[in-house]
């Protein structure tokens, strides 16, 4: 995808939450898609295959909408329900190869924490990179500590390839984040866990200077 395009749809990104028992991912991803996200990303850390059809209609509804659709990790399960791209991780599927599974159309996203991670990063086969958190996240029970809009700063200035910041992130600091170089915001929580999900999306996109119809 040319880098204008995803720049854009990177604006306000919404990831599922497998952690939310009763609030099923594609309940999550119509509420976002409702409000004006601009790209959606599945996961889910215990996928199976009785998830298969739900991917899908995600994959669907995306379609739809006109807005990208990336799985997360699972290359294959990307291919399967005819994905947009792939977000993986530092430990996942290298990036070259999830290129050449995924195709040269497709995205293909990384995420990167810190500045050894960018720079052994094969940025030459990515679109963008995930880089966080950039605020504390009680979502990723693994993930590193938090750098900050300073060190969110830091690596987009060094990355090659726009940049969505993810970790800790709501309508209340979405802005800190583009005025530090971010192209976009990724967020789960402040949405998939806020009391009124509808509403907290619509701040989302506010925040994000989006609507359900498009760009503001
Ligand atoms: N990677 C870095 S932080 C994070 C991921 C997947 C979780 C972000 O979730 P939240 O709820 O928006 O902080
Ligand atoms: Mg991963």
């Amino acid at each position: 995808m040319n880098p204008d395009d995803i720049r854009k749809a990177l604006r306000f990104y919404f990831i599922t939450d497998d952690g939310v028992h009763g609030f099923a991912a594609l309940d999550q991803v119509r509420i976002a898609v409702e409000a004006g996200a601009t790209m959606i990303q599945y996961r889910n850390k215990s996928f199976s295959l009785e998830k298969f059809e739900e991917v899908q209609a995600i994959g669907r509804l995306c379609r739809h909408k006109r807005i990208p659709f990336v799985v997360n990790d699972n290359v294959l399960l990307a291919r399967a329900v005819e994905a947009d791209g792939i977000h993986v991780g530092q430990e996942d599927t290298l990036p070259r190869v999830a290129r050449r599974v995924m195709g040269p159309q497709a995205i293909v996203g990384v995420s990167v924490s810190t500045m050894a991670e960018l720079e052994r990063t094969d940025l030459a086969s990515c679109d963008y990179i995930g880089t966080g958190p950039t605020f504390p996240t009680g979502t990723k029970l693994d993930a590193k500590a938090a750098h900050g809009l300073a060190g969110l700063r830091d690596i987009v200035n060094r990355s090659p390839v726009p940049a969505v910041a993810i970790g800790g992130i709501g309508p209340a600091n979405a802005l800190d984040c583009f005025a530090h170089g971010a192209a976009g915001v990724a967020v789960i929580s402040c949405i998939t866990r806020a009391t009124d999900p509808v509403e907290a999306a619509a701040a989302m996109a506010a925040a994000c200077g989006v609507s359900a119809g498009g760009e503001r």
